[in-house]
């Protein structure tokens, strides 16, 4: 009778154990732009994070084990990525990284990871090239190759006319190099002119001579590939000097943060997605209401791909467990990355991107993805992304 009560009181406990974890948190490293131009994105990446960890968490993290993300800024260059993987592969012991936010310091710090046989999962990361750094290497952003035609044909549907192109691109950042490349040549299929080509810098505010050479040229459409501090205020300057064609932009206009910095000149302006807050499956469903109630806002991009990568490497964490028949809390750290990285390629996700796939190289194949065009509300600074049909 007594040995009853025992393993009743056991099996009880066991399962107030799943909804409740227990034992010393798994640490994960979130490894963004926290500052710099670059925090307008990191920002939404570590928002998109902190709603994962909370609502993993609360479903009894990886079976019972709570995870613990461990944040450390890149700031915007690739020195602070490498210093931020360094100060998380070696003092923090994370089982992986999610990280950085710009392809540019992924060419720099992922190569570290890598030999550290650390997995790396690129939350934002769209430049060629960036999964097949190394084997630890993976991302759940796809590149633009799908998505930039999508909103050339999305434009070219509002205006049927459009002949001569100008494309625009921030010379020294390697994703918007990548991108251009792209663009361009879906521009050319599209049976197109790219009447001139205007290099800029990520780091540039000004952008008269740029803004001057686009008017002098007569074009119908801008395609940029930019960030989002610079390129708001270029759209900025263009609507200012009186371009009234379309503007296109890439995967770094992707940002309601982008909005006060152009204001009510970005109205418009048509931006490729890999994401929309309406999506209607059951991750997305579960994402957004908790993501609201914390922000008060819709999830951005950024902000959904972070929380996919953070579950992500709780499904391949849970499916270690599985396969091993160890508590991840037992493994030893070198051990763990390994099994972990294993874990996280060659397998499906269902996310609030949809259903992905990373093969194995670490590069995801995604099904769904959209194209919006700005709208600024009155006040100038707030407004949305409203998707075109
Ligand atoms: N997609 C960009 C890159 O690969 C980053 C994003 C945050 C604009 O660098």
């Amino acid at each position: 009778m007594r040995i009853f009560v025992v393993l009743a009181a056991s099996l009880f406990f066991a399962q107030a154990a799943f909804a409740e974890p227990v034992g010393s948190p798994i640490p994960v490293g979130i490894a963004v732009g926290q500052t710099t131009n670059v925090a307008l994105f990191g920002e939404e990446q570590v928002n998109g994070a902190k709603v994962a960890e909370k609502m993993i968490n609360e479903k009894g993290g990886v079976n019972g084990t709570p995870i613990k993300l461990v944040f450390q800024d890149t700031g915007g260059d690739e020195a602070g990525a490498i210093n931020a993987f360094q100060n998380l592969i070696s003092r923090d012991k994370v089982v992986a990284i999610i990280g950085p936010t710009l392809s540019q310091q992924a060419f720099a710090a992922n190569p570290i990871a890598n030999q550290a046989k650390v997995p790396v999962v690129g939350p934002s990361n769209t430049a060629k090239g960036v999964a097949q750094i190394g084997e630890y290497v993976s991302r759940i952003s796809a590149p633009m190759t799908l998505v930039a035609p999508n909103a050339l044909k999305r434009a070219l549907a509002i205006n049927p006319n459009v002949k001569n192109v100008a494309v625009v691109y921030a010379q020294d950042d390697a994703f918007n190099v990548s991108e251009t490349g792209i663009f361009q040549e879906a521009i050319k299929d599209q049976g197109l002119n790219i009447a001139l080509i205007q290099k800029t810098s990520v780091k540039d505010t000004d952008f008269t001579t740029q803004v001057t050479a686009i008017l002098g040229a007569n074009v119908d459409m801008v395609v940029m590939s930019c960030l989002a501090a610079d390129g708001g205020n270029m759209v900025k300057q263009l609507r200012q000097f009186g371009y009234e064609g379309l503007i296109v932009g890439g995967n770094g206009f992707n940002s309601p943060n982008m909005y006060p910095v152009c204001g009510k000149e970005c109205t418009g302006v048509i931006v490729a997605q890999a994401y929309s807050p309406k999506a209607d499956n059951a991750e997305n469903n579960a994402f957004v209401p908790v993501f609201k109630e914390m922000f008060k806002k819709d999830p951005a991009q950024f902000s959904a791909q972070a929380y996919t990568s953070v579950k992500v490497v709780v499904e391949a964490l849970s499916e270690v467990e599985k396969n091993s028949g160890k508590k991840v809390a037992e493994m030893d750290t070198a051990e763990l990355r390994t099994a972990l990285n294993a874990a996280i390629i060659s397998s499906s996700y269902d996310t609030p991107l949809g259903e992905i796939v990373l093969d194995a190289d670490g590069e995801i194949t995604q099904k769904t993805f959209y194209v919006s065009q700005i709208k600024i509300a009155d006040d100038g600074k707030t407004g949305a992304m409203e998707l075109l049909p």
